[in-house]
């Protein structure tokens, strides 16, 4: 199956800085520059997979989540 996921947290990064939308299992790791927003395609079986932002710091900032696939 398809699965559209925009990363960053929700739209388009107006933040001071760089994002990136990861998961390690499978990877995906994109980064989002400053006043951007990306797109990215991935297809992954259904399961639950973690997300993060793992610039230094944003990932306790609470720039993580779950992204369910059924
Ligand atoms: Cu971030």
């Amino acid at each position: 199956m398809g699965l559209a996921a925009t990363p960053e947290h929700g739209g388009g990064n107006h933040d001071l800085f760089w994002h990136t939308f990861t998961i390690d299992r499978p990877h995906v790791d994109v980064g989002v520059p400053i006043g951007g927003a990306r797109r990215v395609r991935v297809n992954l079986p259904p399961g639950r997979y973690e997300y993060y932002c793992r610039v230094p710091g944003h990932r306790t900032a609470g720039m993580h989540g779950v992204l369910v696939v059924s």
